[in-house]
């Protein structure tokens, strides 16, 4: 897999007081990623304000001295009428957002954190397929938030309260009023009661915040975790399951030297906000390096990519290789084996691990160079691995003869006179333009997403599931001349890994990404939207409708 070379830069540079420094050197210094430019990005509550912050480095940091933490599952209080059939009860779940403290590496400070019912990640949602359920978001954070707010971005206006959440849960074929439309936002002291009808095949799903401009800050600070759907499907497979199912929840962040959650900001008090932020170190599940005692068996991770920005490409320490079994909105159609695993903001990955064989051995996940998590194999003598089954689930191809309609959509950017992006842009158009896309209930459509950035745009689709037709190079300059799409060479099928359904695709700068979708569901309005989160609260996010049979797509 190929990712250009500012992708990598951004990545891998960084930019501390003018001085440079990989990020796993051994400083203390200030360590954050470059964006284009000679900008230097500051960092801090209020960077203009007071004294430069310093970064935690986390390379003093004694490894894998925590166990991983496994998220508690959900527990519903009680059951309420389906909003579809009063006669129907449904389990109702009440998850408070609110403060905490707690500690990310056994020899550090406890870190404020926003949590979704005590803890980063939140509680996991274990449902099932066709059983619908009710969650009561509820606000119970502060009046004032944590983090610098940029009130120029769209929706972030100074007018508003700071403190805005509203829950989304990715992945989720959900009704519109419940899907965490970004403007339908609530403060504290308030809640709002969603309806979550799983009507869709067992899969990873996650929830997170979803407020207009101020989602970056929101997830960052902590609000997260993961919604599980099982089916029947899957249950009959033989795959590991119960404490050999682990969920692996990763993410970056950088911390100040008193432990505290460290944003970085742009340095000009009046635009704060900075086109993608990196971490300097990776949680997983809520900790830096933990460990995790498995046997000498095969483990089912469902792997998460919820970070800002910033892309993992996963392997074994001991070259050993995963076999994914599934992507983000399920199964694939069979195990595919890949010594490498690449995730985007967003995207999800379903993997065995098969430890048998490795009894007392010490095996590290890693992402590139980075240390992430210890498997320490026990030598207990489990039973053997399991066999996946060589066809997990049919995935029927998508016919590009069934579209009825083709969008070619730009990915694109506007940047200041230093080449620093200022605004990141959906076909051109800020999120506040009337809805130009209005898809038929029902009907399938292609969309073709033209990236004329140099960077590359994980774009996730609320509601529906897809599949990736295909990637091809095409002729920048002929776009930017003539608008005309020119390829340069031939089109690639997506890869085995992405080969089920999806519902964010890797769109990489100066290639044509195209995917089919099936808009099925409910009509109504959701929107459609760049992962990275920094470009999702500065425009790269679009409301689009879902319009009722018999209607004209528009
Ligand atoms: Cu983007």
């Amino acid at each position: 897999m190929s990712f250009n070379r500012r992708r990598f830069l951004r990545d891998t540079a960084a930019i501390a007081a003018g001085l440079m420094a990989s990020p796993l050197n051994a400083t203390d210094a200030l360590i954050l990623p470059m964006c284009r430019g000679p900008r230097l990005i500051k960092t801090g509550l209020n960077a203009a304000a007071g004294p430069q912050r310093v970064a935690l480095n986390p390379n003093r940091l004694a490894r894998f001295v925590d166990a991983l933490p496994i998220p508690k599952v959900a527990t519903s209080s009680d059951l309420r009428a389906s909003p579809d059939d009063a006669r129907l009860k449904l389990p109702y779940y009440r998850v408070e957002m609110r403060e905490v403290t707690s500690q990310l590496h056994r020899d550090l400070a406890p870190t404020r954190q926003w949590s979704y019912g005590g803890s980063v990640p939140g509680p996991t949602f274990e449902t099932r397929s066709h059983q619908g359920l009710l969650i009561e978001w509820v606000n119970a954070l502060p009046a004032k938030h944590f983090l610098t707010i940029d009130f120029g971005l769209h929706g972030a206006e100074a007018a508003n309260p700071e403190v805005r959440t509203v829950a989304h849960v990715h992945g989720a074929k959900t009704p519109p009023g419940s899907d965490g439309y970004p403007e339908l936002w609530y403060a504290p002291g308030q809640s709002a009661t969603y309806h979550y009808p799983n009507r869709q095949d067992a899969a990873t799903l996650w929830y997170h915040d979803h407020a207009m401009g101020i989602t970056r800050l929101n997830i960052f600070a902590g609000l997260l975790g993961l919604f599980i759907v099982r089916d029947e499907a899957e249950d009959a497979l033989d795959l590991p399951r119960g404490e050999y199912e682990i969920p692996l929840v990763l993410y970056d962040r950088t911390l100040d030297r008193d432990a505290q959650l460290f944003y970085p900001d742009s340095g000009d008090p009046n635009a704060p906000w900075i086109p993608e932020v990196y971490g300097n170190v990776s949680l997983c599940n809520g900790k830096m390096f933990p460990f995790l005692d498995v046997e000498p068996r095969a483990y089912r991770l469902r792997v998460v990519n919820a970070a800002n920005g910033r892309f993992y490409n996963l392997a074994l320490s001991n070259h050993q290789a995963f076999r994914q079994i599934g992507c983000d909105l399920g199964l694939l159609p069979q195990p595919v084996e890949l010594a490498t695993v690449t995730l985007f903001p967003g995207e999800r990955a379903d993997l065995v691990i098969d430890f048998s064989g490795h009894a007392g051995e010490k095996i590290v996940l890693k992402n590139q160079n980075d240390e992430l998590l210890q498997f320490r194999v026990t030598q207990s003598t489990a039973k053997a691995s399991v066999a996946l089954p060589a066809s997990l689930r049919a995935v029927p191809q998508m016919d590009e003869s069934q579209a009825v309609k083709t969008r070619v959509l730009t990915l694109g950017e506007r940047d200041d006179y230093q080449g620093n992006s200022t605004t990141v842009l959906l076909d051109g158009k800020r999120w506040d333009a009337p809805i130009s896309e209005k898809p038929v209930l029902d009907s399938t459509e292609i969309w073709s997403f033209v990236n004329i950035t140099g960077d590359t745009h994980p774009v996730h689709l609320h509601l529906v599931r897809f599949q990736i037709l295909d990637r091809r190079p095409f002729d920048l300059f002929a776009w930017n001349a003539k608008k005309s799409l020119e390829y340069t060479g031939p089109a690639q099928k997506p890869a085995p890994g992405e080969s089920g359904w999806k519902d964010t695709v890797r769109c990489d700068p100066g290639e044509v990404t195209r995917i089919i979708v099936r808009f099925e569901g409910y009509a109504g309005r959701y929107v459609w939207h760049c992962h990275l989160l920094e470009h999702e609260d500065n425009e790269m996010m679009r409301p689009y409708e879902i319009v009722a049979a018999g209607s004209r797509a528009v």
